[in-house]
């Protein structure tokens, strides 16, 4: 693939409600991901090791704290050589929308033609910022080419339980696209959208100049978009992908994904695709005791760990005190947890505090418990997510 065929396009602008309340203080695309990653790492080592090196990161909500860990692109760009190859550009709605604000997924390119024009590629990938997956564009790229489609989306079968929070369609034998219905009540298959676009650059112009036109549209791509090309009978295909792919968008969907990754479902970063990120660990002490940690945790180099854990994952900058035992969790860069702390089947955002003897969920509760970026829990406490059974009655009055 030569360097100037294809570009990508990466939203990083949801809000990120279901996240919550990781995303109150941190854009969905910047939320920790593995022990010292960020989600939107994924996407953008995807491209550079893919040998893309121009990408628009679009951002809105937040939008600081995604320009914060981006910065000048550096840490992904120049990974590999030849360093200062490409670009990585900010593209805030402040500055590239009439009102400040994208209205949707497909706004948010619409507004930002004009930086496509600039590159102008054959191709634009349009990819989304809270996705966990190690994928090589090129064969999504050839298979896309060679089919002469105006757009391809790479798909994927999801368990039936989850189907509907994606896009869902039917392809014939030849994965041209026949149906598609975006989040349907009732998904009458479990081929799922994984919001990964190719698209040609002429088509994707016509069609999203097309859109901002309809006053009806509400401008995203799964709900418009991808609907809009399939009625006017456009040639929309289908790249189906083997890999591991989540889409981390939920609470339970995110903790999830980290307990695959201590199953070795997946690795994070391997030789042959090494995932890149801009975060460097704030203390420059490696842990000593790394080697009393049993082989299901994952325990960041950079930590101190004086507790004991099982099934979870302690990140970079964390401490945990001594007498405590954190089980099925995900400690997030930074937090410190006292002494005698108890955590079973939560998150802890970033640099929360967990005082000494706090309790945090419970072995046998349904619910993930998340602590948001920067809380604090007071000595002795106890935080336990609502089962969905006090919901209910909660609910019932
Ligand atoms: P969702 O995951 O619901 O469905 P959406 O909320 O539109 O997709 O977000 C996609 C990406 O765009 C995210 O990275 C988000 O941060 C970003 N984004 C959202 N609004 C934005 C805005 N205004 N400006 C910039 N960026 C924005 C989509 C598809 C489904 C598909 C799933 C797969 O619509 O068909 O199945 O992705 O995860
Ligand atoms: P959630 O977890 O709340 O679903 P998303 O980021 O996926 O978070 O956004 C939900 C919906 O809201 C999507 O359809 C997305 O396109 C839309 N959306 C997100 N942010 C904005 C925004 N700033 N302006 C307009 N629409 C947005």
């Amino acid at each position: 693939m030569t360097q100037m065929n294809c570009m990508a396009m990466l939203l990083a602008g949801g809000e990120g409600k279901r996240l919550a309340p990781l995303t109150t203080t941190l854009a969905k695309p910047v939320v920790p991901f593995g022990e010292r990653y960020r989600m939107i790492d994924f996407p953008l080592s995807n491209c550079i090791n893919s040998g893309i090196r121009n990408i628009g990161v679009l951002t809105q909500y937040l939008a600081d704290t995604v320009h914060t860990h981006i910065g000048d692109g550096g840490a992904w760009l120049n990974a590999i050589q030849p360093k200062h190859l490409g670009e990585i550009a900010l593209l805030p709605a402040a500055d590239n929308s009439p009102d400040g604000c994208y209205t949707g997924t497909a706004d948010a390119i619409f507004r930002n033609l004009s930086y496509i024009e600039l590159h102008d590629p054959e191709h634009v990938l349009i990819l989304s910022g809270d996705h966990i997956y190690q994928m090589d564009y090129r064969p999504m790229l050839e298979a896309h080419i060679e089919s002469g489609a105006a757009a391809t989306i790479a798909v994927k079968r999801v368990p039936w339980h989850e189907a509907s929070r994606f896009g869902i369609l039917n392809t014939n034998d030849d994965y041209s696209v026949v149906e598609f219905e975006e989040k349907p009540a009732r998904p009458r298959s479990n081929l799922a959208s994984m919001g990964i676009y190719m698209f040609r650059t002429d088509k994707l112009k016509e069609v999203l100049t097309q859109d901002a036109f309809n006053e009806a549209s509400s401008h995203d791509f799964g709900k418009d978009i991808i609907p809009m090309l399939l009625q006017e009978g456009a040639g929309l295909t289908a790249y189906p992908y083997e890999g591991y792919w989540r889409d981390v968008g939920t609470v339970d969907s995110l903790w999830e994904a980290h307990m695959e990754l201590i199953d070795d479902t997946f690795q994070l970063s391997e030789p042959y695709w090494p995932l890149h990120t801009s975060y460097t660990p704030a203390s420059t002490r490696q842990n000593r005791r790394n080697a009393l940690v049993p082989d299901d945790c994952i325990v960041d180099s950079h930590c101190r760990m004086d507790g004991s854990a099982q099934r979870s994952i302690i990140s970079a900058d964390v401490e945990v005190g001594k007498g405590s035992l954190v089980f099925e969790s995900v400690i997030m860069p930074g937090a410190r947890i006292g002494r005698h702390v108890r955590i079973h089947k939560a998150i802890i955002g970033e640099n929360a505090v967990i005082e000494d003897g706090a309790v945090i969920g419970a072995p046998q509760a349904e619910q993930i418990t998340v602590i948001g970026p920067g809380e604090r829990i007071a000595s002795g406490r106890k935080a336990v997510s609502a089962s969905r059974e006090t919901i209910a009655a909660l609910l019932a009055g």
